[in-house]
């Protein structure tokens, strides 16, 4: 797939044959996780993206709207030697490495995060087990982190990992947008321990299970299908679509 085509599925303004997913030119990266089941998850990547070209921000509300119960799911404190340290100082010795394909790979502690420019956003979480609630993030621009590190432009994904052995990627239309952020906070307080202490992804236009908790560390690479068993993400190995648009 040439880099224009690509650019075309980012930004929406080619259709799906533009895009070389029906037509006979090489697989785009994504396809290239896909088995015939995966075709449909595609598919609905592209058109979401050609749908939202011009509404990208999720609906954020006011304080009023946040939800008194916000429940937590899957891993809830994680079981790991380094992660319960870290935990008994409060995470002062927690750091995030950024790696990959940048120009000046770094890590960052939770300090350095809090030292940079800061977003809040009062969202809807909405769990593929069938609930939803609402609660207010405060975070760093994911597409901030990025800056700093300095991508390069062969990376086409952003690979998050976690403590509890989940892991996902990105393409760099989600990681670089304005309400995709590493929240350290939740409704004005530091972030719970159940929630993803130190430090969470918030993908707001995607089902919950794509904002990983407990972050570890973020690698920028250039393709995905040569991790794991090749379908981009620890969820989309129990056979969730890789791509969660809501
Ligand atoms: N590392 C990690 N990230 C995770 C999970 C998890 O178990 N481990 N659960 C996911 C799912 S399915 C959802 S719905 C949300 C739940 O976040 P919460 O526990 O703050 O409600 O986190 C997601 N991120
Ligand atoms: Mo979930």
């Amino acid at each position: 797939m040439t880099e224009l085509s690509r650019r075309r599925l980012l930004t929406g303004s080619a259709g799906l044959v533009g895009a070389g997913l029906l037509g006979g030119c090489e697989a785009p990266s994504l396809s290239r996780l896909a088995t015939p089941y995966d075709w449909s998850n595609g598919l609905t990547f592209a058109v979401q993206r050609w749908l939202l070209r011009n509404q990208p921000l999720v609906r954020e509300f006011g304080p009023e709207a946040i939800s008194s119960v916000f429940p937590t799911i899957n891993t809830t404190d994680p079981d790991d030697p380094g992660y319960r340290t870290s935990k008994a100082v409060a995470f002062a010795d927690w750091k995030l490495p950024v790696t990959g394909l940048v120009e000046r790979p770094d890590a960052f502690s939770l300090a350095d995060l809090k030292a940079m420019p800061a977003r809040t956003q009062i969202t809807l979480h909405s769990c593929e087990q069938g609930w939803s609630a609402i609660a207010g993030w405060t975070g760093v621009p994911l597409a901030h982190l990025l800056a700093k590190v300095g991508l390069k432009p062969e990376a086409r994904f952003i690979v998050m990992r976690s403590v509890d052995g989940w892991w996902d990627s990105y393409d760099l239309f989600d990681a670089l947008h304005p309400q995709t952020i590493l929240a350290y906070g939740m409704n004005g307080q530091d972030l719970p321990i159940a929630h993803g202490a130190p430090l969470r992804l918030r993908v707001e236009r995607q089902l919950g299970y794509k904002s990983l908790k407990y972050l570890t560390r973020i690698e920028a690479v250039d393709r995905v299908d040569g991790l794991g068993k090749g379908r981009g993400s620890m969820v989309a190995e129990l056979g969730f679509p890789w791509y969660a648009g809501i």
